[in-house]
């Protein structure tokens, strides 16, 4: 029997194997460095616990053909290019999987969807609202031609978020009111750390603004069911310049950023990203708190959800720790029996799943190109805010 939450993909299971099995399908990777192969690990494990559309893992496209096929041998990919066009002449690609720098995500995915191709671009979805807007308008055309897209915030994959936003959705915390988000980690700390593509506004698009307050303002959207409406705060940049193959360069991105966002449903959020908060590594805490209780996550954490129940009767009221491993909760029927835990690495798994059930059922896969943009908007109104002294910006 395959349980699963509604919209994501079921558990596999042997019984549920279809008389006559839907076309296997040729699935394409752009990039094989961290989340080229966070998401070669998805596609090459997928089938083994969903039950959705069977895929092949057909094409490695990078630009180093010294690195590319070793990795892509690695990585269990059977063929490799370096143009990224050739995802588009092969009737046997079915889906690309964009995992490059930010700069490339709106030619590659536009063009994809173009060519009939079911697409998945890696947060953030572009470098600005203007690339987001084209590519939003390519997934709503391709997908009146039941061509489907996605946004891979991962995070909500995770079963604990996952099943937040169900007792969120459900009542449980009655009225939200206040949200704090902080995405910390501290790989930048290092001034000597050396240049890389993320550094660079013209690769990258922005700072630890692309990197991590996108996951943030996902989340919290994601949690509430709500947008943004408003914002106001900073960036900063601590290390103007960092060491390049050619010399010191301008480091033209932020390091870290604040901000208070306000919410179409009268909540308000504080939200805090840094990549030079010593010590933290990779650490995404979410505190969400209503007037019949309180949620707190935090990633280095992944699999506890704490749920404080102010309707509990006064003499036990506290902070539960769930540890979020039942059978029954979100995501988890398709991996281990209770208590047994999942890591970093299986939302990208499960993110792969329901992008193939989304495929199979001819319906949007979440998130969607437009729940991309609305966060490219949120992060655009926090940079006009710093730019203004902090001001209020509003997001229309
Ligand atoms: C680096 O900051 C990074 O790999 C992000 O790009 C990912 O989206 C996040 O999940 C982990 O940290």
């Amino acid at each position: 029997m395959t349980t699963s939450s509604p919209g994501h993909a079921a558990a596999f299971s042997p019984a549920s194997v279809p008389a006559s099995p839907p076309r296997t399908l040729g699935v394409a990777v752009v990039g094989y460095s961290f989340m080229g192969r966070a998401h070669s690990n998805a596609w090459r494990n997928v089938n083994a616990f969903y039950d959705s559309p069977r895929v092949e893992q057909r094409l490695l496209v990078g630009r180093d053909a010294h690195q590319l096929v070793p990795a892509a041998q690695r990585l269990g990919w059977a063929d490799t290019a370096t143009d990224w066009r050739a995802v588009l002449e092969r009737d046997d690609i079915d889906i690309v999987d964009i995992c490059t720098p930010g700069h490339l995500h709106a030619e590659l995915a536009v063009a994809a969807l173009e060519a009939g191709k079911h697409v998945l671009v890696e947060k953030p979805l572009a470098n600005s609202v203007a690339e987001a807007d084209t590519m939003v308008a390519a997934a709503v055309a391709a997908r009146a031609r039941g061509v489907q897209s996605m946004v891979g915030f991962n995070y909500r994959r995770l079963p604990a978020l996952a099943l937040a936003r169900d007792l969120l959705a459900a009542g449980r915390l009655g009225e939200v009111r206040q949200v704090r988000v902080s995405y910390l980690q501290d790989w930048l700390a290092d001034e000597n750390a050396p240049m890389s593509w993320r550094l660079r506004r013209e690769t990258a698009g922005s700072g630890a603004l692309g990197d991590l307050a996108s996951h943030a303002v996902d989340q919290i959207q994601f949690l509430l069911g709500s947008t943004v409406t408003a914002i106001s705060g900073t960036v900063n940049t601590f290390v103007p310049e960092r060491m390049g193959a050619d010399g010191m360069e301008p480091v033209t991105v932020d390091d870290a950023a604040w901000a208070t966002l306000h919410l179409a449903s009268g909540a308000i959020a504080s939200l805090e990203v840094s990549r030079f908060a010593t010590g933290r590594r990779n650490a995404l805490q979410i505190e969400v708190y209503g007037s019949l209780g309180s949620l707190r996550f935090d990633l280095e954490r992944l699999n506890e959800l704490q749920y404080f129940d102010s309707t509990a009767p006064g003499d036990v009221q506290g902070s539960s720790r769930i540890l979020v491993t039942e059978e029954t909760h979100p995501y988890l029927s398709a991996w281990w029996p209770t208590g047994h835990t999942l890591g970093w690495d299986h939302t990208f798994t499960t993110q792969a799943a329901d992008f193939l059930t989304g495929i199979a059922s001819s319906t949007a896969p979440q998130p969607s190109f437009e729940a991309g943009r609305d966060v490219q908007r949120v992060l655009a109104a926090l940079e006009d805010s710093a730019r203004a002294g902090s001001a209020v910006v509003r997001i229309t």
